[in-house]
């Protein structure tokens, strides 16, 4: 084992709230990590924080019509909370808008510069000339030249996938005036990329033992050859360029962003001690050969090659002695109930919604995700599964040991941890197997397979459970109390275990539970040991860890879910495209007419149509109209309508129609009668 861990989590863009995909990807792996290590007695620094700068803040500014700034501050807040809820044991959560993160990343920006580590080069880029600045890729829409959608982003077509440059849009138009934008000459500063692709090379190929969907993605990167990156981009939200004249332009945030963990370990260093001093224990090499820090980055897999190739490229153009990431365990996606998870589609399931309503099911949750966690491939969460992991495994596995364990306790041994006596083969069996488990989900966790390392923890609990349906101490206390003595004591040392395992997964139950057993101080090295509770140990009265979830609890989820997209799809819905331009002469054929409606009644067998009688101030005309699963037969009676009267008559349903009835259809598809908007003849016509 390494003597020191840098422990880093994704610096997820602050414009937003998180949600469930979030927590599997990257954070709950991560916690897992770092707790276990610190339960090691490892010297470890977990950090993160907000990525606070780029164009999806700035996007999601002006959607809010708030500043970036207000944007940022609120979901800091909330972002900062959810985390904390949910056990995630950060030692820092910075952000990237803190002073002692734009020193850093100038000084890192700087440190290259000097060195001639940047190549500077004028490229044309798009400007806005109303909106009077360069546009970023996502301020671009044009039409795609692959599959000719006309909302094609500057970077990428949403509709066939494909990466795009803004160059090849056709009739770019901003996004932010909807102007045509002009190319204009600019200057930035690149990393090259192709000069360092050897060193990348040699420094990815090393690392044999990485994921394969993380492999797999650099290896693609370095086939098609590195090109150099522009590590400025000509944007007024972001860090200022630490260089004369160059107003206007700032860091890329994929410069700066993961440059953000260095800052945030120093922000944690200045909170806890008054000062940053000692920050390059946990990013420099003290000597070519010190290996004492592992520097490991939780991520989801879309940040991969920022992580694993782009990343470490500025750490190299700094200097031999920073660390490079040993690791970058990315996940790929969590999908929700059949649907990628989609924040501008409202599909998702949000932390702090979740915990509003379930507020202490947040180890139910942690262990959901864990149990589906998408470590090699995306996954799925389904309400349902959520159900069922809860209470066929936590509640009748988990919660069923430990309850036994404890109410046996109390009714057989004076609550007490009793005093065991001869062990049968059966007992040392057990004590043997229970002894081989925390190597077996510290080997798991090591190695992040933390999904194998969760089943080996529930294993734990059925070993219980089958100790004490194989032991019956309910049988035995009829004859022998004193074997029940053993039995107890042995159980109650299968829960302590099952403590000291459980605090990486599940923190908040594996914290009852060591309470629950008198509140031992364990370290993970005493796991294994079936001498964790001394005899004579006070047992505190049973409660139940987990509790069953109602089908009902479940469909209001699911129900909630399905609402939500709709209200958000109401909400974005647009009103439908205008139709081709028509002549004056054309519009004038129409006779348009307000009736009053004498009689209404369904048509039999069909459930769309009513049969109107309409007065149209010459005669009584029958119309019909398919609005029946809008209106009631007795609702339209009187009423006055518009109308189209010289509609050539139709036949539906085997009866004649004289004209069409006009409504206006709703947002939500609900449809609204056009009347006049005071009583007139019946027969005026309309102009
Ligand atoms: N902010 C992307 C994201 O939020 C980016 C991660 C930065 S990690 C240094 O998904
Ligand atoms: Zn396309």
């Amino acid at each position: 084992m390494s003597k020191r861990y840098t422990v880093t989590a994704a610096l997820i863009y602050a414009n937003g709230p998180i949600h469930i995909g979030h927590l599997a990807g990257c954070y709950v792996p991560a916690d897992i990590y770092v707790r276990y290590l610190r339960a090691k007695g490892a010297e470890v620094t977990f950090v993160s924080g907000t990525d606070e700068h780029g164009v999806p803040i700035t996007i999601r500014a002006k959607k809010e019509g708030l500043t970036p700034q207000a944007v940022v501050d609120k979901y800091y807040t909330q972002i900062k909370q959810s985390f904390e809820d949910f056990g995630i044991s950060f030692d820092v959560y910075s952000r990237t808008s803190l002073p002692i993160h734009h020193e850093t990343s100038q000084e890192f920006f700087k440190t290259i510069y000097d060195k001639d580590g940047f190549i500077e080069e004028v490229s044309e880029q798009y400007y806005d000339e109303v909106a009077e600045q360069f546009l970023a890729d996502r301020y671009i829409v044009g039409t795609c030249p692959v599959c000719a959608n006309p909302n094609a982003y500057g970077d990428q077509c949403e509709r066939c996938g494909t990466a795009l440059s803004p160059l090849e849009l056709k009739n770019p138009h901003s996004t932010l005036s909807g102007s045509k934008p002009v190319l204009r000459a600019t200057k930035n500063w690149f990393l090259p990329l192709d000069k360092m692709q050897p060193d990348i090379e040699k420094y990815v190929t090393g690392h044999t033992e990485w994921k394969t969907n993380v492999a797999g993605q650099c290896q693609s990167w370095l086939k098609e050859g590195l090109r150099p990156r522009a590590m400025t981009r000509d944007l007024d939200w972001g860090i200022k360029v630490p260089l004369p004249d160059t107003d206007g332009k700032v860091l890329y945030v994929w410069f700066e962003a993961p440059i953000g963990y260095i800052s945030a370990t120093k922000d944690w260093l200045i909170q806890k001690n008054g000062t940053d001093a000692g920050w390059e224990t946990w990013w420099r090499r003290s000597s070519p050969d010190d290996q004492d820090t592992k520097l490991v980055h939780f991520i989801g897999k879309d940040n991969i090659v920022f992580h694993c190739i782009i990343f470490p490229a500025t750490l190299m153009a700094m200097g031999e002695d920073y660390i490079l990431p040993d690791n970058v365990p990315a996940n790929e996606f969590m999908n929700l109930e059949g649907d990628k998870i989609s924040t501008s589609r409202n599909w998702a399931v949000w932390l702090h919604e979740f915990l509003e309503e379930m507020p202490d099911k947040q180890d139910v949750l942690r262990y959901v995700l864990t149990a589906n966690a998408p470590e090699t491939k995306d996954s799925e969460f389904t309400w349902k599964d959520f159900q069922t992991r809860n209470n066929s495994e936590l509640v009748a596995v988990y919660g069923n040991f430990v309850n036994r364990a404890v109410v046996l306790t109390h009714k057989y041994c004076d609550g007490k941890v009793p005093v065991p006596g001869e062990l049968t083969d059966f007992d040392k069996e057990t004590l043997a197997t229970l002894a081989a488990f925390p190597a077996r989900i510290a080997e798991a966790i090591e190695t992040y397979r933390f999904r194998e390392g969760l089943s080996f923890l529930m294993d734990l609990a059925r070993l219980g459970n089958k100790y004490l349906a194989e032991t019956q101490p309910w049988q035995v206390i009829k004859t022998d109390a004193e074997r029940v003595n053993t039995i107890m004591n042995i159980a109650l040392q299968i829960a302590a275990n099952l403590a000291i395992v459980s605090e990486p997964f599940l923190p908040f139950t594996g914290n009852k539970l060591r309470r629950q057993l008198g509140n031992g101080q364990w370290k993970w090295e005493e796991a294994g040991s079936a001498d964790l509770l001394a005899v004579g140990q006070p047992i505190e009265d049973a409660f139940l860890l987990f509790e069953k979830i109602e089908d009902n609890v479940i469909e209001k989820q699911i129900q909630k879910l399905h609402d939500a997209k709709k209200m958000n799809e109401l909400a974005t819905k647009s009103v439908p495209e205008l139709k081709p331009t028509v002549q004056f002469d054309d519009f004038a054929k129409l006779d348009l007419r307000i009736g009053t409606i004498l009689e209404a009644e369904r048509v039999p067998k069909s459930d769309k149509l009513l049969k109107f009688l309409v007065d149209d101030g010459f005669e009584k005309r029958t119309i019909l109209s398919g609005i029946a699963k809008h209106f009631t037969p007795e609702e339209m009676v009187g009423r006055q309508v518009t109308f189209i009267a010289n509609l050539a008559p139709r036949k539906i349903m085997g009866q004649e129609s004289n004209g069409m009835i006009l409504m206006a259809e709703d947002r939500d598809g609900s449809l609204s009668l056009i009347q006049p908007h005071k009583e007139v003849w019946a027969g005026a016509s309309i102009s």
